[in-house]
């Protein structure tokens, strides 16, 4: 009976972590997974030279060619799986797939090309998925307030932007609650607004 107990307690919700190529997806789904995270990446080949601009990701010699999937626990009862999508435009046939059944998503941006984001912005707003977006710093970078990158993507009022640090699990963990907490908060409202209450 306890195993029937535990397995209506918990809760498992799927989550995306979307964003430009090279903006931390595979670091973010690494930090905070308590599993070892699948990955499905390939080096780097002339293949992908002028496709995939590694201009401003030095040091980057793998590409994510399918996705990144990792689990956390993040309250005893209450675990998220991840999937993070691929970067770049040429596995755009995978997104709607990927998203069937998931409650929200994790942009990820990088205030240097923040317009590698849009896509997914698009994406998840034209199929009303809540998501947040989150800053990754990058060293050396300039930090922008959550109000200034909120303006320059025209987001909702109510789309939080968090600033996060990809490599930290407590970082990555808590744009995590954000996102469930936000995910909570927009799926009452439609209930609410269509049952009329
Ligand atoms: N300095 C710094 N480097 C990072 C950060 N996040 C990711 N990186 C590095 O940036 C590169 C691209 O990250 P990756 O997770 O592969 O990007 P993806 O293409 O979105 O999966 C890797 O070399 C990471 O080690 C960060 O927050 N700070
Ligand atoms: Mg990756």
């Amino acid at each position: 009976m306890d195993f029937a107990r535990s397995d209506s307690t918990d809760l498992a919700l799927k989550i995306l972590v979307a964003g430009g190529f090279g903006v931390g997806k595979t670091t973010l789904v690494g930090a905070v997974s308590e599993i070892r995270p699948l990955r499905t990446e390939e080096q780097l080949t002339s293949a992908s030279a002028g496709i995939d601009d590694l201009s401003h990701v030095s040091g980057k010699t793998t590409t994510t060619v399918a996705m990144d999937f990792g689990r956390i626990t993040l309250d005893e009862d209450l675990i998220l799986y991840l999937f993070g999508t691929p970067g770049q435009d040429r596995f755009w046939f995978m997104w709607d797939d990927l998203v069937r059944g998931a409650i929200g998503a994790v942009v990820l941006v990088d205030t240097r090309r923040l317009a590698d984001c849009f896509p997914a912005v698009d994406f998840f707003e034209h199929r009303r998925i809540p998501f947040v977006v989150a800053v990754n710093h990058f060293d050396g970078t300039r930090t922008f307030h959550p109000d200034e990158v909120s303006r320059a993507l025209d987001l909702d009022g109510d789309t939080p932007v968090v600033l996060c640090d990809a490599r930290e699990r407590g970082s990555g963990k808590t744009v995590l609650i954000t996102l469930v907490e936000h995910a909570g908060k927009v799926h009452a409202a439609r209930v609410l607004a269509e049952t009329g209450a």
